[in-house]
């Protein structure tokens, strides 16, 4: 790390949840930063003096930014994964909406309940009824990628948009392992992802959580 490069502390709870794509940004962008778990029980202590009351949140040189997708966008823009132009990066942000609707139209209830037998059928709904017409909508944006060699979603490079998808994906096959079998496409980016130079590396090395 060179003397005047900035510091940068990302702070989330013992997970990759709504951190993980800020941690494959500087991952793959092998820009050093602080990766700080924040205990459960430090929390209560803590909240209130976090920007939206929530984690995750990055210092940049003492600067605070909250809100996950505020924080990846950031990061994108410095260290050029936010795509080449506004045209792109529209494209970038509406991927990365839809990965919201992913997770608000069932996946986080089912992770959520705590009810053993709600969870399982929520669990089933998800798998069963609601995930192929998100998964259909990813492979046919994939295979449309016009201005890309389909790689990648946007452009012939990586952005921040295929690192959130791809763990979007990862967390899916969590839960069922074949749910790709039907993307090939799909399939594919998410292996094509893990493989990046620094992205392999920080999946070996990062704590191993429950999520
Ligand atoms: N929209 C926010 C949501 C943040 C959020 O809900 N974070 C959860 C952890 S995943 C949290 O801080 N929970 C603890 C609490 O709300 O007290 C973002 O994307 O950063």
């Amino acid at each position: 790390m060179a003397r005047n490069d900035p510091i940068y502390k990302l702070v989330y709870f013992d997970l990759r949840g709504l951190a993980e794509t800020a941690r494959y940004i500087f991952a793959y962008a092998a820009v050093e930063y602080e990766d700080y778990r924040v205990k459960r029980e430090e929390w209560p202590y803590q909240k209130d003096a976090t920007p939206f009351r929530t984690l995750p949140y990055l210092e940049v040189d003492g600067d605070v930014i909250g809100q996950s997708n505020a924080i990846c966008r950031f990061l994108a823009h410095r260290f050029n994964l936010a795509g080449h132009d506004d045209l792109q990066q529209a494209r970038v942000d509406a991927l990365v909406d839809y990965v919201n609707d992913v997770r608000t139209g069932g996946l986080i209830g089912w992770i959520r309940e705590e009810d053993k037998e709600q969870k399982e059928k929520l669990k089933a709904e998800f798998f069963n009824k609601t995930v192929d017409v998100y998964l259909a909508t990813f492979e046919k944006h994939l295979k449309a990628n016009v201005d890309g060699n389909r790689e990648y979603f946007v452009g012939n490079a990586p952005t921040w948009a295929d690192f959130h998808i791809a763990i979007l994906m990862g967390m899916l096959q969590e839960g069922e392992a074949n749910v790709l079998a039907k993307y090939p496409l799909l399939k594919a980016h998410k292996a094509r992802v893990d493989n990046l130079k620094g992205i392999t590396d920080w999946i070996a090395k990062r704590p191993k959580t429950a999520m």
